[in-house]
């Protein structure tokens, strides 16, 4: 008897196994990936490290590079990445979607994610896919560019927590206002070592790209993946696809497997928001009624189907924006961008006063749109972190694409259920506000295209591809092997929830520098302290101190290579976000926990700590002794035997280097 879940890791399982089965929770596994993808902004580092690993050609079933993230070329920096992710694509036998076409979770969700298959992916939303039922995970770069050569990829078995669907949903709630119900109650650490796997009647009222929105913001729960069954709405998502051949039936075999259990009354829901500055603080979209509005996006991997752009045009038809509100849509892939300009829904939005831009993240990783200073700005996205939108005193709210419509319409927090039934979409065909009632919607013709996703010559094909390597494209850093022991000053202490957005953050003007890590270097902290860079060189490098849920968000590794780059050595934290305390293993950065989190009081910022016998203690598998203003302190390292090894030769790429021989 097994779950979704345990089907596919068991079938997937290339260590870790007890007697073939699999372990207990939280003990490590590793597990063979079907597909990979990478966008562009992690995807840069993650070739440069697919390169210094030398290896030959990708042995995965299917490898894609996605540019997506850096498409605002405000100089040649970005067009120079795309173009080495294109010729390294083509070298190493990598599908690449050319930028335009699409962001990367909306594309592989229409043309590639399927039922059963394994996916790691350089990005935090990965799991987009497992609303088409695949074993969908972010990751950092360099765990992605191991996969894409055939190599396992490691985590700790999950504890699977089944999420009871029932009902339907109620006319004008939608599924972004399922997952903040679910962030509501669990907040963004309440899935940290999870997989969330969804059951029940409920299911079927929902399609694949709403499936999609759910599993998407999973990972803002901190979440392994989330994942949905593959059902007969499944197979129609696929066949409107042209790939029903890749359709496969994936169910529980009991209910009763899931020993840990949510449920939600998906009738009972109603339109939600998540507040400034987290995804975590949610709240109903009523309580804020008639607060006023500065700026309005629908878009992003979270939300930005063909669904969710034809239920924002057919609020807005006929209709004109408030004028005080800066309304823009960005449709989360060409295929969606295509068909709804062939059936008007595109004009109609247009004529509503919308901004329209390119099929791309955008304003979700601030990468233009930000809005006027101390804004108010509502978006259908899955982060609302401070900042992120490029205005550092701007408050985000994330919503659903009809919540998002009402608002800009009526240029205040609106509950989209008070538009009624009489202003209940019209078009196309006959819509009456039902969550269940776009028959027409989801039965449209898909346009299906691929000719922006670019094949790979036949390896055998005798023209040689020459890696184009602009000059923004700079060297890794040197991994050396971690000191036998350490004393170093506390560069910065910081509270909870730190997410890789304060770490290194993002935006049009640092993206840029992604391939670029001295130049990235100087943006390390730069929103909570912008000494840090300096401070750093100057005291040679340094330790971090962390509280709770230290490194959430992204998938970025930059967070972990840049501050290498400064010299951080080791943080200590209370609690860790997944893929960040991975990343930071991967580049040698110790990442220890405080084993009495009270003790998190007894450091300061400025404090010298020692760690005498850190190297030794790692080694033995023993607590490690810190030493601070007198006091003794304890901290665990929560790797791995394996994993210390690899922090010990100080990453991931020597590692393996070495043992590869
Ligand atoms: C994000 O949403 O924060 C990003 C940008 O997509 C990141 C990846 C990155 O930083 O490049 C993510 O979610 O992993
Ligand atoms: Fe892109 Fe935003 Fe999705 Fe990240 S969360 S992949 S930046 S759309």
């Amino acid at each position: 008897m097994a779950t979704i879940t345990e089907k596919i890791l068991s079938a997937h399982l290339a260590e870790g196994g007890v007697d073939g089965k699999l372990p207990a929770a939280g003990s490590e596994i590793a597990i063979r990936m079907d597909q990979t993808l990478t966008q562009d902004a992690t995807g840069t580092m993650a070739y440069l490290e697919w390169e210094a690993l030398g290896l030959p050609r990708v042995k995965t079933e299917l490898s894609v590079s996605y540019v997506d993230h850096n498409t605002l070329q405000t100089d040649f920096m970005n067009a120079d990445d795309h173009d080495y992710l294109r010729s390294v694509a083509a070298k190493y036998g990598i599908l690449f979607s050319r930028p335009g076409n699409g962001i990367c979770h909306q594309v592989h969700l229409e043309r590639f994610a399927r039922p059963g298959k394994t996916l790691l992916g350089s990005d935090s939303h990965t799991p987009t896919a497992g609303g088409a039922g695949s074993l969908a995970i972010g990751a950092g770069g360099l765990d992605v560019a191991l996969a894409m050569g055939g190599g396992r990829f490691y985590l700790n078995m999950p504890k699977i927590v089944g999420v009871k669907l029932t009902g339907e949903l109620q006319p004008w709630v939608s599924a972004k206002d399922v997952i903040l119900e679910l962030l509501k109650r669990l907040d963004v650490k309440g899935g940290v070592g999870k997989v969330f796997e969804y059951f029940g009647p409920g299911v079927r009222t929902l399609s694949v790209p709403e499936r999609a929105t759910i599993t998407n913001m999973g990972a803002e729960l901190g979440a392994t993946t989330s994942i949905f069954p593959s059902d007969n709405v499944t197979k129609k998502y696929l066949e409107s696809e042209g790939r029903a051949d890749q359709w496969a039936e994936l169910s529980p075999d009991s209910f009763s497997d899931y020993k840990e259990r949510i449920e939600i009354d998906l009738s009972t829901i109603e339109p939600m928001v998540a507040k400034p500055h987290s995804p975590g603080n949610v709240g109903k979209v009523s309580e804020l009624e008639g607060q006023k509005v500065n700026q309005v996006i629908i878009g992003s991997c979270t939300n930005s189907s063909y669904r969710d752009l034809m239920i924002a045009a057919a609020i807005v038809k006929g209709k004109t924006v408030h004028p005080e509100v800066s309304f823009a849509i960005l449709p989360g892939s060409r295929q969606v961008y295509e068909m709804i300009a062939k059936n008007g829904a595109l004009a109609d939005l247009i004529a509503s006063g919308a901004r329209i831009l390119e099929s791309a993240c955008g304003p979700c990783i601030g990468m233009g749109l930000a809005p006027r200073s101390g804004a108010v700005t509502v978006r259908t996205f899955n982060r609302n972190f401070e900042g992120r939108c490029g205005t550092a005193d701007a408050k985000a709210y994330l919503v659903s694409p009809e919540t998002a419509a009402a608002i800009a319409l009526s240029g205040v927090f609106t509950d989209p259920r008070k538009l009624g039934e009489s202003s209940a979409p019209k078009e196309p065909g006959n819509l009456s506000p039902k969550a269940t009632w776009f028959p027409k919607i989801r039965n449209a013709k898909t346009e299906v295209d691929d000719s922006m996703i670019i094949q790979p010559p036949d390896p055998d094909s005798p023209e040689p591809v020459e890696i184009i390597r602009g000059p923004n494209i700079r060297p890794l850093p040197e991994l050396k092997p971690l000191e036998a022991s350490l004393s170093k000053e506390v560069l910065l202490k910081v509270g909870d929830n730190v997410t890789t957005d304060h770490i290194m953050p993002a935006g049009a003007k640092i993206l840029p520098l992604r391939s670029n890590v001295p130049a990235i270097s100087e943006f390390v902290f730069s929103k909570l302290d912008p000494t840090f860079p300096k401070r750093a060189k100057e005291k040679g490098g340094g330790i971090v101190v962390g509280g709770e849920n230290y490194g959430q968000g992204s998938s970025r590794e930059h967070a972990a290579i840049a501050p290498l780059y400064l010299g951080v050595r080791a943080v200590i934290a209370k609690s860790w976000a997944r893929i960040h305390k991975d990343n930071l293993m991967n580049w040698g950065i110790v990442p220890l926990t405080f084993a009495n989190p009270a003790d998190y009081e007894k450091i300061s910022q400025g404090d010298m700590v020692e760690m005498p016998n850190l190297r030794e203690e790692l080694k033995a598998g023993k607590e490690v002794t810190l030493k601070a203003k007198g006091a003794e302190i304890k901290a665990k390292c929560e790797l791995t035997p394996r994993a210390i090894e690899i922090l010990l030769e100080g990453g991931l790429i020597p590692y393996t280097k070495k043992h590869a021989k």
